[in-house]
């Protein structure tokens, strides 16, 4: 089993012990005997079982089990000891056992509690504010059912949730204070005075557009969805001039992938202020790195990529023979994006797919009627890529695959998600079942770069409860806490860092670093044993645990977030900061 499907199991038989117990106890006070019973020898069992699978979880790393160790195994145990002795021999009045059943169930709620809403470290305050839950609705069941606990037990209970309280508020509501983000304006790259450059102007604005048939209302760069195509050749120095014309929440240029210098990077209140209606921002930098990437908008993000602010962006070594297209993949206001294109090829040319992903989910290619090679992943080379053929690729939020293959004399198809986007004829065939590319095993291997690492960080993904806003919310959270609260990370320029990215929830968390290409070191402890993979953008599903590290060369403040951008903006955001 997956630790991401024992994560699943876990969290069900959580719900049937705390369920159990307090349908037993619901039941008791009901004076329904054989149900009351029943429900209590369920939450036995399911005490059995929860133990198995947090032991499973602790094996898997003590990211997945912290809290289930440290909060939920003592009020379980609580749970049981005291509920269990009480019903043998079963009573003869089960109403006399209805609050120690009822104690069970609020011990193992609370413990639920923890895990749903705090998770990721365990604190001792919410271990403190499931024991004040537990004892207070304890003491209130207990006057409810009218079975009066003695004068002395009231006062010790009050004390004891008081305390709990008391403690456990202060220890998880101070908000933590986290350091703040430096601005680093005005800083251009001089090297690139007298080189050749390439000019584009950008104009974002509310727009209609066609989309799978429909007009439909959209945010634009020069009226279009995607934007213009930008293309350079190695070497160029890119200068992009955004306006924007109409977009009231403010727009920006972010250089997906590309590892521009940090004044470039297109992070409003990070790198720059957002570009306001009126208002104009020229990006300047040398496209050094050939490849597929793509721009977008990093103002109000989710939003923003969503309603169409994103295009791509091309960087070739030199002229290029052959065939070779672009394919952005996109949903706009539900409908699919690009629509689907055929063209007739010779036989015998030869043809590159840049496949890009940018949605928020992950979509799944497949490229018919052909071998072909995936000759670069997010925009850097692999080596030594093999020959696949009846092969589908996941390109996670935000990544991109390049696929090349020399055009068959019979049709090509790329279906995504089963829908034909890009054809050289008709082609019928159905590539659902097809078995699904691992990056991590594909192409020839070469020594990792760096034999130690300076830094190691850890970021571990889950949701939490956040009270830190003015309205409370469940927010995604990176090592407990949510964006703005979560401290930055800081590195210094010349280290070799590695990070373990942990993702303890039950959803995809497509992650990316700005500003640098991490080499992928191993996943869920197996060593990455292909091509190096040199990421920007990587699934991490749920219960697995990523290791890549990166060399800190580019310095400045840098967004490291999740990609499905819904995510990053409900608290999925930190930085990386240089000393
Ligand atoms: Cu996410």
């Amino acid at each position: 089993m997956t630790t991401g499907s024992l994560l699943a199991v876990d969290l069900v038989i959580a719900v049937l012990t705390a369920a159990g117990w307090l349908g037993a106890g619901s039941a008791a006070v009901a004076r329904r005997r054989p149900l009351a019973l029943a429900l209590a020898a369920l939450a036995l069992l399911a005490t059995l079982a929860r133990a198995i699978t947090i032991i499973g979880l602790a094996r898997a790393g003590w990211w997945f089990a912290g809290e289930k160790v440290l909060v939920t195994g003592p009020l379980s145990l609580a749970a049981v000891a005291v509920a269990g002795p009480r019903l043998l021999p079963v009573p003869g009045d089960i109403r006399s056992v209805a609050v120690p059943l009822l104690f069970a169930g609020y011990a193992t709620s609370s413990a639920l509690f923890v895990t749903v809403l705090h998770g990721y470290p365990a604190s001792a305050g919410a271990g403190l504010l499931a024991v004040a839950g537990t004892v207070t609705a304890t003491a209130v069941s207990w006057r409810a059912v009218g079975a009066r606990p003695s004068r002395a037990m009231s006062r010790a209970a009050l004390v004891v949730a008081v305390g709990a309280l008391v403690t456990g508020t202060g220890l998880t509501v101070v908000p933590a204070a986290a350091p703040a983000v430096p601005h680093d304006h005005g800083y251009r790259d001089a090297r690139t005075a007298d080189e050749p450059t390439r000019r584009f102007t950008l104009t974002a604005g509310t727009a209609t557009v066609r989309a799978d048939g429909r007009d439909v209302a959209a945010w634009a760069f020069n009226a279009q969805v995607p934007g213009p195509e930008l293309t350079a050749t190695v070497g160029d120095v890119m200068q992009v001039t955004l306006r924007n014309r109409d977009i009231g929440r403010g727009v920006t240029l972010h250089w997906h992938g590309y590892d521009v210098p940090n004044s470039q990077d297109g992070v409003p209140g990070v790198t720059q202020a957002a570009v306001l209606p009126g208002q104009e921002f020229v990006y300047r930098f040398r496209a050094d790195q050939a490849g597929t990437y793509w721009y977008h908008t990093h103002s109000v993000s989710d939003v923003g990529v969503r309603m169409g602010l994103y295009g791509v962006l091309v960087v070739r070594p030199g002229p290029t023979a052959g065939l070779d297209v672009t394919v952005p993949v996109h949903t706009l206001v539900g409908r699919p994006l690009p629509a689907p294109r055929t063209e007739r090829v010779e036989a015998g040319q030869p043809a590159r797919l840049r496949l890009i992903n940018t949605d928020s989910t992950t979509h799944r290619y497949a490229l018919a009627g052909t071998a072909f090679r995936v000759a670069a992943i997010d925009g850097v080379d692999l080596e030594g890529p093999t020959s696949l053929v009846d092969t589908a690729v996941l390109i996670p939020a935000g990544g991109r695959y390049d696929l090349v293959f020399t055009a068959p004399a019979t049709p090509v198809a790329l279906f995504v998600d089963g829908r034909v986007v890009y054809s050289t004829g008709a082609v019928s065939t159905s590539t659902g079942d097809w078995p699904v590319l691992d990056p991590l095993d594909y192409g020839a291997a070469v020594a990792v770069p760096w034999s130690r690492f300076d830094r190691s960080l850890t970021l571990v993904l889950d949701r939490g409860l956040d009270l830190h806003g003015l309205l409370p919310r469940y927010a995604h959270t990176v090592n407990g806490a949510a964006a703005p609260d979560i401290p930055p990370q800081v590195v210094r320029l010349g280290d070799v860092v590695r990070f373990t990215i942990v993702n303890r929830f039950q959803v995809v968390h497509p992650w990316h670093l700005h500003g640098h290409h991490v080499l992928v070191l191993s996943r869920d402890g197996e060593p990455a044993a292909g091509s190096p993979l040199w990421l920007d953008s990587f699934d991490v599903r749920p219960g697995e645990v990523w290791e890549v590290a990166f060399r800190a060369d580019n310095p400045g403040v840098w967004a490291n977030h999740c990609h499905n951008l819904a995510h990053a903006d409900a608290g999925m955001t930190l930085h990386l900061m240089y000393s």
